[in-house]
């Protein structure tokens, strides 16, 4: 019925001359509003408006109104009014939902509380254009709008260095501009969220957590404090009260939006029964007796439906209380979201899932930066979820881009479009190098090779031309075509860091990203020696083509060199930039040139040294796990996630015949020890006990490996599953 009388009032005002009807597209709004009838005319207000209606409009509404539109001061003014919103469809019932009219004698604005006048607020400044005259102009249209999801944001849950302060408040603001009503504060290395949950915070970060409370509250952004007490928690009412009294702390601060994590955790934690007794008693001993506090939030211990393997999803889904959301971050830690997956889970949790979305957190690629587009998000999803919040970088400004396209997503589903939304990121962040912006995000996107099995697309529109010039080039041809674009794609990557830099508008922005940014004009630099190189050898000109190889070289290693400075982690150490098409692209003449070079008749295969060293396990979740050699260290790269371990499943590591192993070393934090046996082997087949290693220690160094052994491996001896992290395993080897 709605939608008829919609279609019907939209052919009658298109037979009004004067009056069309517009996709929202050509209005330019962001995040796009449901419903837009709008008439091509631009209109001048006579006079300035004066507020109607309701009385107490919210304050900080009024104050974003007045910036955007002439108010009256005396005399003749146009009314603005506001009323409460009588709504036709459920949707229009929805917490931010408005109609925003605008005629020549009037702008009304309807309402279903504040939030919704903050958002038509935030609607109308952007509706605001300035004509030659310097005028203020509207567009006189009607725009009915509500979000998709309820509740729409981001979840600090990341490992690494938490935002700072000023990130949080520039976030808050940022939300509100785009309406997004969701903030989950969870950052893993908080002691206050996590290892020391039960202690309260200290007056000055108590301070500022307050400060944050209040900053949301003026953008419409629920501040939700979320508590990480699994790892030590016990099952018994000193910690239920526990967790309430340091949510009265919170409450105290301004809090009113809780959230429990049970996110890689082992042991007794993760009993689901346990959880779900706590989560119900949180329920009825707080936020029920509060009665001023949002739908309580749960991350489960299976959040994702590779490790639902029990009934825990089932034991959640029947035994908590309908009120508590759950958390879910889709078919695996980092993926898509699809709706089939969501179908899965809210089956068997018996309620929408509130997606925790992980992008574009980076903690597992802490090299590189996802500064890509939101893509892979089910348009088709709306009515499958209760909420959506992405997961960020520690890089807060950086991630913008990337919340951007969640602000739209999250808002108006079916109508999103990453590529748009992602276009528009970056000119709204760094609106006078946006060009210069769009080159480094659209080059610097890809995770690489990553336990999660997460790839995103980077430098595709360069993909063809790359791989086409590469193999000419190694067949003795040289595409001057390709080779020109390529150039200047090249040259435009050079210059990108001096423009982004030189605009100055977003500091912030500019000291995260530094790094990236001082290795992308060596990228660029790079890639235009390589280039010429490559046409000093078709040239058959040896003398240049030397001198580019060393250029090249020299290139590389200020590459290196900044690789080896900066953003030095103990996790992903370093600073990579376009390691999906154009590194590889570089890399590809550079290995050819110096083939040519040095011996043209020599088979390229032999003089590459290929490391022969690598990860052996039968662990199906460690088989994906990259490992890293570095000056004759091997190791696995060290994991965050809990680790099962089946009976006779074992984790281990092999290097080549050349080298020796000098010592070993393990940091394998578990529950439980028993039946954990260290073997060594030479052939991989026959295997010897590591004497000497204590039985109770989780952490130790064993300095003298047979020189035999070119194996080594801890294995489950015991009969039963084994929890383990990995924080380290490794071998330090020399040449002999
Ligand atoms: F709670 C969750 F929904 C979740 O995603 N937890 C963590 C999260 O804090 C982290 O930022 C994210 C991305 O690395 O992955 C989750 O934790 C993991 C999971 C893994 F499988 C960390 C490392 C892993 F290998």
């Amino acid at each position: 019925m709605q939608i008829l009388s919609n279609l019907l009032l939209t052919l009658l005002l298109c037979c009004i001359p004067g009056i069309t009807y517009a996709q929202s597209l050509s209005l330019e709004l962001y995040p796009q509003p449901q419903h837009i009838v709008i008439s091509n005319q631009q209109y001048i207000p006579s006079h300035g408006y004066t507020l109607q209606g309701i009385s107490n409009p919210d304050a900080d509404a009024v104050k974003i109104l007045k910036k955007a539109l002439p108010f009256a001061q005396s005399g003749k003014s146009l009314p603005l009014e506001i009323k409460k919103l009588k709504a036709k469809t459920p949707e229009m019932e929805r917490s931010g939902a408005y109609i925003l009219d605008i005629s020549k004698k009037k702008i009304t604005i309807e309402i279903v509380d504040n939030r919704s006048l903050f958002y038509a607020a935030q609607t109308l400044k952007q509706l605001v254009s300035y004509n030659e005259a310097g005028k203020r102009t509207l567009p006189l249209c009607t725009i009915t709008d509500y979000p998709d999801v309820l509740y729409r944001g981001t979840v600090e849950g990341f490992y690494g260095t938490p935002w700072s302060h000023a990130d949080r408040i520039s976030q808050l603001r940022f939300y509100g501009e785009f309406k997004m009503n969701t903030y989950i504060y969870g950052p893993k290395d908080d002691p206050f969220h996590s290892a020391s949950w039960r202690e309260p915070y200290p007056v000055d970060q108590a301070n500022q957590i307050k400060e944050l409370t209040a900053e949301a509250a003026r953008n419409k952004v629920d501040f939700v404090w979320a508590i990480h007490p699994g790892q030590d928690i016990q099952w018994n009412a000193t910690d239920s009260s526990n967790v309430i009294s340091k949510f009265e702390q919170m409450y105290n601060l301004g809090v009113r939006a809780f959230a429990v994590f049970f996110d890689d955790i082992s042991g007794e934690g993760t009993n689901a029964a346990k959880q779900a007794g706590l989560m119900n008693y949180i329920q009825k001993e707080f936020v029920e007796k509060k009665n001023d506090i949002q739908p309580l939030i749960m991350c489960p211990t299976e959040y994702n439906r590779a490790w639902a393997r029990t009934d825990y999803l089932d034991i959640l889904g029947e035994q908590l209380h309908p009120a508590i959301q759950i958390m879910w971050t889709g078919n695996r830690v980092v993926d898509d979201i699809t709706l089939e997956g969501l179908e899965w889970v809210n089956k068997r949790i018996r309620r929408p899932a509130y997606i925790w979305w992980n992008f574009p957190v980076s903690d597992y690629c802490r090299d590189h930066l996802l500064m890509g587009p939101a893509y892979g998000l089910d348009t088709q999803a709306s009515n499958a979820m209760s909420g959506f919040v992405a997961n960020p970088m520690e890089h807060a400004e950086a991630s913008k881009v990337a919340l951007f396209g969640v602000a739209m997503y999250s808002w108006n589903i079916h109508n999103y479009d990453p590529q748009l939304a992602w276009e528009k990121a970056c000119e709204y962040l760094v609106p006078k190098a946006s060009i210069a912006f769009k080159t480094f995000c659209e080059n610097n996107s890809d995770p690489g090779p990553n336990g999660h099995l997460y790839r995103r697309e980077e430098s595709t529109r360069y993909q063809a031309l790359a791989d086409n010039f590469l193999s000419g080039y190694r067949n003795g041809r040289f595409g001057e075509r390709d080779a020109n674009q390529l150039g200047a794609l090249f040259a435009q990557i050079q210059v990108a860091p001096e423009l982004i830099y030189n605009q100055g508008d977003n500091k912030e922005l500019i000291k995260e990203i530094n790094p990236w940014l001082m290795q992308f004009e060596l990228l660029g630099r790079c890639g235009t020696n390589a280039l010429h190189m490559a046409h000093a050898w078709y040239e058959k000109d040896r003398q240049n083509t030397w001198q580019r190889f060393l250029a090249v070289s020299a290139v590389m290693d200020s590459m290196k060199l900044i690789n080896r400075s900066f953003n030095q982690n103990p996790y992903q150490k370093g600073v990579k930039v376009s390691t999906r098409v154009l590194m590889p692209l570089i890399e590809g003449i550079y290995r050819q040139t110096s083939r040519n070079l040095l011996s043209t008749t020599e088979t390229p295969s032999n003089e590459i040294r290929v490391s022969t060293a690598s990860t052996i396990t039968n662990v199906n979740q460690l088989k994906n796990q990259p490992w890293s050699e570095d000056d004759g260290l091997i190791a696995y790269v060290p994991m965050l996630e809990v680790v099962k371990v089946e009976p006779d499943e074992y984790i281990g590591l092999g290097w080549e015949i050349q080298k020796d192993a000098e010592s070993f070393t393990f940091n394998l934090p578990q529950s439980n020890v028993e039946g954990r046996v260290f073997e060594w082997s030479a052939d991989g087949k026959t295997w010897t006990p590591l004497s000497d290693i204590p039985a109770d220690r989780t952490k130790f160094t064993v300095n003298n490996v047979d020189s035999k052994a070119h194996f080594i491996r801890m294995r489950n001896n015991s009969g039963k599953q084994m929890e383990l992290k990995v924080a380290s395993f490794s071998v330090k080897t020399k040449e002999v």
